[in-house]
Formats: structure tokens, C-alpha cells, sequence
């Protein structure tokens, strides 16, 4: 990787108050320094702020139309003249404590897109290049300042728009994840080297691992690589938001629902069943958690092209929920058909919600089906039920907590470290079948040579989260996914 010197404008590109323009690698105080009327920063103590004008040379006669330019062939060529772009407070990171590791610089100047550009323009003439997504946090990684998985947190951070999306993706920039996987891999390492070493000595027949050791190291490698996947449901959760589809047959409240939730007057309602042709999607926050709720068309057989399509379209949004809101209104709807679309939809990993609505209209408020129903879907069917009135906003705050309490039921209890990221999740679920395949190796006690290939091979999934083994097309996809001046 080359240390050339980067830059960029490390702020979002629009008006505010300040932007800030990044700056490093091993000219940065060079560089900047030819544009910088303030101190000289090649002599600047690490981490101190220096308040100067930044300048550019314009071509003599750029503002005068070039009158005269040349006419006095003897005289010499005139020198530029220095004009200053913008008033700005220059931050100096001598390297190794920088983000990047290397000398960066900070100017931040008055927030305006123009002048950013300006800056850009004269540091990029003086030396520097502008910066690729994500080279900046590339070089922090590359660097060795962080590892692949911190780096990717910071992304997350940026991205987080939540408290516990935050308070996750935090918690993986200070390396929760990374040190996790560091013991389980170190343990692995350990056992690979005599591994290795009986190999070295193949034909004195010796045993240096004990292969008890090494079952019971598998045993609890298994468990912990297992409980760390089954967090990626709680993760996924956090970092994507859930998706909570709103089915039933026309008419039963399902956009007059959304709308409670929503407390807008979002989705259109009236009493004409097939109301909602399209799926209508908004995201709601309730407890830290963003919850993507899904309108949809009325379950229902019809002629019309159009609503079923949106039929159509209602059943893709079940597929890709991860909660079910089924709403039915008893005068329109037996406990026998809410059973069968139960056990119709069923998955392990959907939580179906049934919500019997229009309670507003049934005696003293009853859930009329609420025995039928759960005597014939318990056990196997684990649902919950609940009468409310969408209408009236009767018992919403109740469902909304049953929603929240269901993400939280989610979250391991085994584990603080909760896995987010699709990659990672894919490298352990490859990690998990390397040490299965050790498990059975050693079982079978195959030759050794097999063995220390299943292990090496666990050992390089197990790296991959953290960047350990990778190769440069892993790598440049993650970073892509960055902005510039990240
Ligand atoms: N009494 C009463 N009426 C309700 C309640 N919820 C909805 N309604 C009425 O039921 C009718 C249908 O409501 P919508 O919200 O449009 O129903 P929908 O399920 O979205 O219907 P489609 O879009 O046609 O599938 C409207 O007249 C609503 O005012 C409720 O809790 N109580
Ligand atoms: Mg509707």
C-alpha cells in the first residue's frame, strides 16, 4: 500500500457552520503548509490547532483579463499573486496517534461547499490526491491501528440512527468482537502448533496434543461460535430494523392500525374493502429500536389486476418479516380461519401477533376467539394474542411493548457480543463447519495431516473477522461501501 498523501472533506458535503478537510500521509504538513499562512506546521507540536488563512496563487491577469500580458517581451514573467481562500483553525496529528497512524492534518474552515472545493483544488495542486471511500479508515486497518472488524464499526457508527444500534456498533469499535474471537482462535493456535509439531516428527509416531484436550476444546468453541450466530438475529435486528408486516382480509383495520402506530394519518382508510393496492412501509422507533411496519392489500381472492398484485405483493412481505401482525375482525372472521393462516404461514423464525381488532364493537370489549385459538395452536404454535381497537387506540401502547420485548427476547444471554455484520456471520457459520469437520476428524482419528488441514482451515474463517486472513477483494468491497472521508 502506498503512503502517498491523502485528502478529503471529512464532513457531510453542504452548507454548515464548520466543515473539516482530512489530510494524511507522510506530506501532509508539507503540503498544507505551502497553502497555510499560519505557523509553519512542519515544526508544530502533535495535536495543537493553529488559526491562519488558507491561500491559492492565481495566475497573474486571471482577474484583469490578461491586459497587457507579454507586451514588454524583456521583462520577466509575472509571479502569481496569493489570494486567501477562507479564514480557518488548522489541528495537527503527528504520527503514530493519529486515526490513520500517519501524519493528518484537520482544517476546518467555513461550511460551504464551495470552499471546500477550493481547499481541495489547491491541496490536491500542491501534492496531496483526493482520498477513496473509506481510505482513510483502509489505512487505520492497513496500518494496524485497528482491526477489519473495528473498522467496519465505524461504519456502523455513522450509520447508527438509534441508541442500541449505537451502543452495538461502539461496542465492536472498542473491539468486543474482535477480542472474543481472538481467545477462541488462540486456544485453536495453540493446539495447531502440536499439531503441526507431530507432524515435524511423523515418523517417531509421538503424540503431542492430547486429543481429549482437544474434543473439549471443540466442545466449547462450538458452543460459543453458536451462541455468537444466534445473536446475528438480535444484530440484525438492531442494524437493519425489524420488518413487521400488517395482514389480514380486507377491511379488518390493517391501514387505520398503521396509522395508530404512526399517530399521522399516513395510509389511506375507508370502508370499501380493498382499500390498500400498494405496500405502504414507514419506520417507527419504539425503545431504541427502529421498527419497519408494512401496510398491505387485504388477503383475498379477486379478478381485479391490480389489487392482486398487491395480493401478491402481501405475501413477499410475509416472507420477509420477522413479525407478523394478523388482524381480523370477528364479524367478518371465524377462530378456524385464524388458526389456518397461522399454521399456513408458519416459521420458526416469524413471531406472529395476532390481533383480534375492532374490540370497540364486541361485548365489554372481549377477545372472543382468544381460548379457541390458543387451545388449538399451543404448543406448537407459540403466538400472541391480542384484542385492541385501532380506531379508538385501544391497547396500541400494549402491543408496542409486546413488539419491543420481543426484539429485547432475542438478544443471547450467553453472550454480550452481539454480531451484526452479514460477513461476519457468514465467517463463523464457515468457522463452525471447519471445527465440526475437526471434531469428526478427530473422532475418526484420521491421520494427522487431515487433522491440521481442518484446523488451519477453521483457524482462517476464524480470521477473517477481524481481517487476520483476507485477501484484496474482501477488502476493497468493505471499504467501497464507505463514503469518502471516512
Ligand atoms: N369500529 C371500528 N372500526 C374500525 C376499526 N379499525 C378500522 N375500522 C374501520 O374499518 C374500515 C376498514 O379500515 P381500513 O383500515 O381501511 O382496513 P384495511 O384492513 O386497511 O382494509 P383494506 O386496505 O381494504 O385491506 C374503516 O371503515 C375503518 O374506520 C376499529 O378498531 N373499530
Ligand atoms: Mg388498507
Amino acid at each position: 500500500m502506498n503512503n502517498d498523501t491523502i485528502c478529503a472533506l471529512a464532513t457531510a458535503n453542504g452548507m454548515g457552520a464548520i466543515g473539516i478537510i482530512r489530510v494524511s500521509g507522510k506530506d501532509a504538513f508539507e503540503i498544507v503548509s505551502k497553502v497555510f499562512d499560519g505557523k509553519d506546521l512542519t515544526k508544530a507540536a502533535s495535536h495543537t490547532v493553529h488559526y491562519g488563512f488558507v491561500f491559492e496563487d492565481q495566475e497573474p491577469g486571471a482577474e484583469s483579463q490578461g491586459a497587457g500580458n507579454g507586451m514588454l517581451g524583456a521583462s520577466p514573467r509575472p509571479t502569481s499573486i496569493r489570494q486567501p481562500i477562507d479564514e480557518v483553525m488548522v489541528t495537527v496529528f503527528r504520527a503514530p496517534k493519529t486515526f490513520t497512524t500517519e501524519d493528518s492534518v484537520e482544517i476546518s474552515f467555513h461550511g460551504s461547499p464551495h470552499i471546500a472545493k477550493k481547499i481541495l483544488e489547491v491541496l490536491i495542486k500542491n501534492g496531496a490526491r483526493m482520498a477513496k471511500a473509506g481510505e482513510f479508515t483502509m489505512r487505520a486497518f492497513m496500518n494496524g491501528r485497528i482491526d477489519l472488524a473495528q473498522a467496519e464499526s465505524v461504519a456502523d457508527l455513522i450509520a447508527a440512527e438509534n441508541e442500541v444500534s449505537r451502543k452495538v456498533a461502539l461496542n465492536q469499535l472498542k473491539g468486543g468482537i474482535s477480542s472474543e474471537i481472538s481467545v477462541l482462535r488462540n486456544d485453536l493456535l495453540n493446539f495447531t502448533s502440536l499439531i503441526e509439531l507431530e507432524l515435524d516428527f511423523a515418523e517417531e509416531d509421538v503424540e503431542f496434543a492430547d486429543r481429549k484436550a482437544l474434543v473439549a476444546l471443540i466442545e466449547n468453541l462450538k458452543s460459543k461460535i453458536q451462541n455468537l450466530l444466534e445473536s446475528f438475529r438480535y444484530g440484525n435486528a438492531v442494524k437493519n430494523g425489524v420488518n413487521v408486516a400488517i395482514v389480514g382480509k380486507p377491511n379488518a383495520g390493517k391501514s387505520t392500525l398503521l396509522n395508530a402506530l404512526l399517530k399521522e394519518d399516513r395510509a389511506i382508510v375507508s370502508d370499501i374493502a380493498g382499500t390498500t393496492r400498494d405496500t405502504i412501509e414507514e419506520v417507527l422507533h419504539i425503545k431504541g429500536h427502529a421498527f419497519r411496519f408494512i401496510d398491505t392489500a387485504g388477503l383475498r381472492e379477486t379478478a381485479d389486476e391490480i389489487e392482486r398484485i398487491g395480493v401478491e405483493k402481501a405475501h413477499e412481505k410475509i416472507a420477509a418479516a420477522q413479525i407478523l401482525l394478523y388482524l381480523f375482525d370477528q364479524q367478518d372472521s371465524t377462530a378456524e380461519e385464524v388458526i389456518d393462516f397461522v399454521k399456513k404461514v408458519w416459521r420458526k423464525d416469524l413471531k406472529i401477533i395476532l390481533l383480534q381488532n375492532k374490540i370497540d364493537l364486541t361485548k365489554n370489549g372481549e377477545s372472543v376467539y382468544f381460548d379457541a385459538v390458543k387451545s388449538a395452536l399451543l404448543p406448537d404454535y407459540s403466538t400472541i394474542y391480542l384484542g385492541i381497537s385501532a380506531k379508538d387506540k385501544t391497547n396500541i401502547e400494549i402491543l408496542k411493548n409486546e413488539l419491543s420485548e420481543y426484539i429485547e427476547s432475542l438478544k443471547s444471554e450467553e453472550s454480550s457480543v452481539v454480531i451484526t455484520n452479514q460477513r461476519h456471520y457468514e465467517a463463523l457459520q464457515k468457522s463452525l463447519e471447519s471445527v465440526n469437520a475437526v471434531e469428526s476428524a478427530v473422532s475418526q482419528n484420521i491421520h494427522t495431516e487431515l487433522l491440521a488441514y481442518e484446523l488451519r482451515n477453521a483457524l482462517e474463517h476464524l480470521g477473517e473477522i477481524s481481517g487476520e486472513f483476507t485477501n484484496d477483494e474482501v477488502l476493497g468491497n468493505i471499504f467501497s461501501k464507505f463514503c469518502i472521508g471516512k
